[in-house]
């Protein structure tokens, strides 16, 4: 069962995948995803870069669309809350849910491929997500653990982990995607 605090983040997560603002997840919000990311990396369309980009995050969506079990394109809000109990609740869930997620945020946030992600990066991403450049600052400085200026691999999947399953309101993780 998620906690309050758990749905709290969560929607947090769906608000910003609902790229249009409708209320539901389509496959249009991920395609405006795709746009965006695309035109903040310069990738012309057709392209091998924009294919790969496109195929990933239409994948992560074809791939929610199957486990939330629904069949008329559209996911809400309390179906989304379902599919990340369902997935949290699997004993596998760390490496069907976790791993793949930071690999593909990490892939996402790290335009420049070096393995770390800076504050520059990462205020890109907030500016697809639709929080500002002083909110990501703000975050930034919390999870950068290590005072490195960078968030590495190990610290972005701790907060992925966190983002999920913590109910620590002090977790530096519930601020992955911005304020919640
Ligand atoms: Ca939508
Ligand atoms: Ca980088
Ligand atoms: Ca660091």
């Amino acid at each position: 069962m998620l906690s309050e605090f758990q749905k709290r983040k969560l929607k947090r997560n769906f608000d910003i995948f609902d790229f249009d603002g409708n209320g539901v997840l389509t496959q249009d919000d991920y395609e405006l995803i795709v746009d965006n990311l695309a035109k903040l990396r310069n990738y012309q369309q057709p392209s091998p870069e924009y294919e790969q980009l496109n195929s990933k995050i239409i994948g992560y969506w074809s791939e929610l669309v199957k486990i939330a079990g629904t069949n008329n394109g559209e996911v809400t809000l309390s179906e989304w809350w379902d599919y990340c109990n369902a997935m949290m609740s699997t004993s596998y869930s760390y490496e069907k849910l976790i791993e793949p997620l930071s690999h593909i945020n990490f892939w996402l946030i790290d335009t420049d491929s070096n393995e770390k992600i800076t504050l520059a990066e990462y205020k890109q991403l907030a500016a697809c997500c639709k929080f500002n450049t002083n909110e990501a600052a703000q975050a930034f400085t919390k999870l950068d653990l290590d005072g490195s200026g960078f968030i590495e691999k190990q610290e972005l999947l701790r907060h992925l982990y966190d983002f999920f399953y913590s109910n620590n309101p002090e977790a530096p993780g519930n601020w992955i995607l911005g304020p919640f």
